[in-house]
């Protein structure tokens, strides 16, 4: 069967300022803690060993047209942009994002901006990261200034990319810096990022842009491991936790109530003022970028909560391992391909149909010289993996969801965080040591499909 997609359709990839740049001027948590912690980085391996875009992204630009990207997603470093966060603007950052977003327009890849990506400056976490209201004054400063600089050039925005993930990872889960367990910190970061998110908004709109802004989500469908009560109820607070904790505020312009609810019954609430709610509306977006990786099931706890035990999601559910779910082993994450489609489609029937299109989708493979033939990769693997999902997304379309793309993490095998080499997620390959790039079987799948704007597959 032949998946043919819209006219204009988004073909892309995505990528992130510090996990490809290297040449870091100014501070990050993830530099600050690599300094100090650098154990917990798979081989020690950390954020300034990378694909060195900052050198190479002239170079990198062309291989992005030799996949017939018609767009592509980075993010530019507020660290390297203000060093200190707040004070002085480093002169050569204007520069390379400069070069860098002119190079894309001009090879007719439209450039999609992140303005954070994990990664805070250190002089901002030294103050108390999203904790602090001052870091979401500075964060607003910031953006203005990104899109003084850039606004005219970059048409689409984003002010954060998977804004949940640091709260997961630094407030609740002990995989980033600052390493805190406190529910009531974790909620409190998140609503402060929800406040910055909302600023950045505003001051989008009063600039009268030429282009449009919004917010990129990994959004995880929550499956109950049956329709009994129980597990429905557990479905549903996770739900509540880590979807619509951000998606609500973005896409309604308000927080669930029983969300609300929830959390002040266990008195997790974060301290609100009056004025944020007239903010937080004021934050509606104008397109939602999508990141899907894998779906989240759960069931009821089979257990009593240990009382003395830190707060955390888990009172409310239990991890749930589906019989026969197909996993990535390699990440450990399954792998569901309608789940793309149930997002689309709870977004058309329950968000109002909202513009959006899939900003990160994407498998992560350890040691995939292995797969080498003839001197290239041959990632049959990424092929189907990529296919079955645009199949569910075309189906999605043709229903009525408002899908404008899909773009891929990632182009280059990039540095991934804790795990940084591990697994390997590009359409090219790259030596680390030499820092050859080639393209893999993948690459030129995704060049072939998005030059014909459609796939075949049985
Ligand atoms: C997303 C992030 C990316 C990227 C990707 C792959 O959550 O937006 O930055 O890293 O996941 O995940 P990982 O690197 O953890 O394997």
């Amino acid at each position: 069967m032949k998946y043919a997609f819209p006219d204009n359709f988004w073909w892309g990839s995505a990528s992130s300022a510090l996990q490809t740049e290297g040449a870091r001027e100014g501070e990050t948590t993830w530099d600050y803690w690599f300094a100090r912690e650098p154990n917990r980085f798979h081989n020690g391996v950390g954020p300034q060993q990378t694909s060195t875009f900052y050198q190479h992204w002239k170079t990198d630009i062309q291989l992005l047209k030799q996949l017939n990207h018609n767009s592509f997603r980075t993010s530019i470093s507020w660290a390297r942009l203000i060093p200190d966060g707040i004070g002085e603007v480093n002169p050569d950052a204007v520069d390379f994002y400069n070069q860098v977003i002119d190079e894309l327009n001009e090879q007719g890849i439209t450039p999609f901006m992140t303005l954070f990506h994990f990664d805070m400056p250190m002089a901002m976490q030294e103050i108390g990261g999203w904790e602090n209201r001052d870091v979401v004054e500075a964060y607003a400063r910031y953006a203005l200034l990104c899109f003084e600089l850039f606004g005219d050039r970059v048409l689409h925005w984003f002010t954060f990319n998977e804004p949940i993930v640091p709260v997961e990872g630094g407030y609740l889960y002990d995989f980033h810096y600052p390493n805190v367990v406190d529910f009531r910190r974790a909620a409190t970061v998140a609503y402060h990022t929800v406040l910055a998110h909302a600023k950045a908004v505003q001051a989008y709109r009063a600039g009268h842009y030429a282009g449009e802004i919004g917010i990129v989500l990994n959004l995880t469908p929550s499956y109950p491991r049956s329709q009994n009560p129980a597990d429905l109820k557990a479905a549903h607070v996770t739900d509540l936790m880590f979807n619509r904790s951000f998606l609500d505020p973005v896409l309604r312009g308000e927080y669930p109530a029983d969300l609300v609810a929830l959390l002040k019954s266990y008195d997790q609430l974060p301290a609100c003022k009056p004025e944020d709610g007239f903010l937080i509306a004021e934050g509606k977006i104008d397109l939602l970028g999508i990141n899907y990786y894998q779906p989240r099931r759960v069931k009821c706890r089979d257990s009593a909560v240990n009382p003395q035990a830190p707060f955390m999601p888990e009172w409310f559910f239990d991890s749930y391992e589906m019989p026969g779910r197909k996993m990535n082993p390699y990440r450990g994450w399954e792998i569901y391909e309608p789940g793309i489609y149930d997002i689309l489609v709870n977004l058309r029937d329950n968000y109002g149909n909202p513009r959006c299109f899939i900003s990160e989708n994407g498998m992560g493979v350890e040691n995939e010289q292995r797969f080498i033939e003839n001197g290239q990769i041959n990632d049959r693997y990424r092929i189907e993996f990529i296919s079955e999902h645009l199949a569910w997304l075309h189906k999605g379309i043709s229903e009525g969801c408002n899908c404008l793309g899909y773009h891929m993490w990632t182009f280059i095998d990039n540095w991934s965080w804790c795990n940084a080499y591990k697994n390997r997620y590009g359409f090219i390959q790259l030596d680390l040591e030499t820092q050859k790039r080639t393209i893999k079987k993948s690459g030129e799948w995704f060049a072939a499909t998005a030059l014909n704007n459609s796939f075949e597959k049985e």
